[in-house]
C-alpha cells in the first residue's frame, strides 16, 4: 500500500520525477495530441521571433468531407505525412496543427508577393497524392499569410490574420492569399453590402454581362454566358468574386440566381425577336442544388417560358451532397436545362464525378487554355480532356480563348465550342446584340481558325 513512499522519500527521484512530468506537460501545452506535430500556441510563439516572418496557414480543402472518408486516425496520419512534406520544402521549418485541416509554419520572406508565392508552391507539392493503407488519397491545400510584425488593431495575432487571409483566398477562388486589411478592415461594411444586395435587385444596379460562345462546327456564336455585374452608387463596380462568395456565406444567393434566371430568360426573348436564337448558360452556386425549393423556382419558369437554358455547375457543388444534387440534376436534364460541368480541371476532377452526373457539356477551366500556346503539357492536358468528354457523349468548351493560336489548337484538338477575349468580352444585352449584328465576329473568326 505504501509501496510508493520509498521512492517519494528518495529526494533525487522526487525531482526526476517532477521533472519528467514538467517536461511531459510542457510538451503537451505545445504539441497537437492527435498528430504530435506543434499547436497554435506553439506557432504564436515562432510568430513572435525577430526578423521578417511570415505565418502560413495551409487548410485542406473539404476537411470534413475527406476526413469522414478515410476517418480519423488516417486523417492525423495524413496530417503527419503533410507535415514532414511542408517542412521539408520550406528549409525544415517546424509544422504546427491549428486544429482540424489546419497546418501553420513560420518562414521569413521580403514581401507579401513573395510569401503568397511560396505558399501557393506550398500547396502545389501538396498535390503529390499521400499514400495511406497502401491506397493513394488525392488531397488539395487552399493556403493564407500574414506579416507576423504587423500592428493592426482589429486582428492583433498573425495567426488569426493568416486565418482570415486563408478565409479570404476561399472566397475569392484563389489558391493563396494575403491577409487583406482593406478587405477585411471593414466587416460591418462588408454586411452592409451583403444587404444592399437585395436592394440592388430593386434598383436596377445589377446588370447581365453577356459573353458569347462560338461553336466551331458551325462558324456561328451559339450560345452566351451570363455573368451578373454590380454598380454600386458608392463603391463603384463590385467584382462578382467579392459578392457571390458573401451572398452563398450569408444565404442570399438564391434570390439573386433567381432574379438572374428571370432576367436571363427575358434577355432570350429579346435576342431571339431579334433573330439571334441563343442558348443562354447561367452559373449555378453549388449551394443551390441541394435546394429543392429552388430547383422548383428553376423547372417553373423554363416550363413557364420554353427558355433554352443552360447551367453552369462546379464540381465542389456536387460532391458536397452527392444525393441531392444527382437528383436534382437529373430533374434539370429532364425539363431539357443543359447541364455544363464548369471550371473542369480547376479542381479535384475526379473520374467519378464525370461518370455519375448526366451532363451535356464539359467547360475546361482557363488555366489551361491561357497557357496552350506556350505549353505542351497543357495542350497534352486538354487534347485528352476533350477525348474524354467526347467518349462520354459530353461537348466541350474551352473558356480563356485569348488568341488565333489558341482558338486554332482548339478546332484542331475537335473541341465544339470556344469561348474568351478573342471571341468577345462579357458585354451588356444591348451592345452584344449590337456585335452579333455586324457580320465581323464570326467572319473574322472563320478566317483566323
Ligand atoms: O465575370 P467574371 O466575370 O469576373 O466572374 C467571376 C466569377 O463569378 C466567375 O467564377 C463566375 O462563374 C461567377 N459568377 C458570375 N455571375 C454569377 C452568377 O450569376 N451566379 C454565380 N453563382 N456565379 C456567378
Ligand atoms: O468561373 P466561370 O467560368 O463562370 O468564370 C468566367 C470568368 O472568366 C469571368 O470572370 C470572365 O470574365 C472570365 N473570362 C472569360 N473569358 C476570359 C478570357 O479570355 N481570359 C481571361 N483571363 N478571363 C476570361
Ligand atoms: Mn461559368
Amino acid at each position: 500500500m505504501f509501496a510508493f513512499l520509498p521512492r517519494l522519500f528518495a529526494g533525487e527521484s522526487v525531482r526526476t520525477h517532477l521533472r519528467d512530468r514538467e517536461a511531459r506537460l510542457a510538451h503537451m501545452a505545445l504539441h497537437d495530441q492527435e498528430t504530435g506535430l506543434g499547436n497554435r500556441l506553439s506557432l504564436e510563439r515562432l510568430a513572435s521571433g525577430p526578423g521578417r516572418t511570415y505565418v502560413i496557414l495551409l487548410c485542406v480543402d473539404r476537411f470534413e468531407v475527406v476526413r469522414n472518408a478515410i476517418g480519423y486516425d488516417s486523417m492525423a496520419r495524413l496530417l503527419v505525412t503533410l507535415g514532414h512534406r511542408l517542412s521539408a520544402l520550406s528549409g525544415g521549418a517546424p509544422v504546427a496543427r491549428i486544429g482540424g485541416g489546419t497546418l501553420g509554419l513560420v518562414f521569413s520572406s521580403d514581401s507579401d508577393e513573395s510569401a503568397v508565392a511560396l505558399a501557393a508552391r506550398l500547396c502545389e507539392a501538396a498535390h503529390a497524392p499521400v499514400i495511406l493503407n497502401g491506397a493513394p488519397v488525392d488531397i488539395a491545400l487552399t493556403a493564407g499569410v500574414a506579416r507576423a510584425g504587423e500592428l493592426n488593431q482589429s486582428v492583433p495575432s498573425p495567426v488569426d490574420r493568416a486565418s482570415i487571409a486563408l478565409d479570404q483566398a476561399r472566397a475569392t477562388r484563389r489558391r493563396a492569399a494575403a491577409f487583406d486589411a482593406d478587405r477585411y478592415g471593414d466587416p460591418a461594411g462588408n454586411l452592409s453590402l451583403v444587404s444592399e444586395i437585395m436592394a440592388a435587385m430593386d434598383n436596377n444596379e445589377l446588370v447581365l454581362a453577356y459573353q458569347p460562345k462560338y461553336d466551331f462546327r458551325t462558324e456561328r456564336i451559339s450560345g452566351v454566358e451570363a455573368l451578373m455585374r454590380w454598380t454600386h452608387p458608392r463603391r463603384g463596380c463590385v467584382s462578382p468574386d467579392l459578392f457571390i462568395g458573401m451572398a452563398e456565406e450569408t444565404g442570399h444567393i438564391r434570390p439573386l440566381t433567381e432574379w438572374v434566371i428571370r432576367r436571363a430568360i427575358a434577355d432570350q426573348k429579346v435576342l431571339a425577336a431579334a433573330g439571334h436564337a441563343l442558348t443562354v448558360s447561367v452559373n449555378v452556386s453549388g449551394r443551390l442544388l441541394s435546394d429543392e425549393s429552388f430547383a422548383e423556382f428553376a423547372l417553373a419558369e423554363v416550363a413557364a417560358s420554353a427558355a433554352d437554358l443552360c447551367f453552369e455547375i462546379t464540381e465542389t457543388a456536387v460532391m458536397d451532397n452527392p444525393e441531392l444534387a444527382l437528383h436534382i440534376i437529373a430533374r434539370f436534364a429532364e425539363a431539357g436545362i443543359a447541364v455544363s460541368l464548369d471550371d473542369y480541371g480547376a479542381g479535384l476532377s475526379s473520374l467519378t464525378y464525370l461518370k455519375q452526373i448526366r451532363a451535356d457539356e464539359l467547360k475546361i477551366d482557363k488555366s489551361f487554355i491561357l497557357g496552350l500556346d506556350q505549353s505542351s503539357r497543357d495542350a497534352l492536358l486538354v487534347k485528352s480532356t476533350i477525348d474524354l468528354a467526347h467518349s462520354l457523349g459530353l461537348k466541350v468548351t474551352a473558356e480563356g480563348v485569348e488568341t488565333p493560336t489558341a482558338l486554332a489548337l482548339l478546332r484542331g484538338m475537335g473541341c465544339d465550342l470556344a469561348q474568351g477575349y478573342l471571341i468577345g468580352r462579357p458585354v451588356p444585352l444591348a451592345a452584344l446584340t449590337e456585335q452579333l449584328a455586324g457580320p465581323t465576329v464570326e467572319t473574322s473568326l472563320a478566317r483566323q481558325a
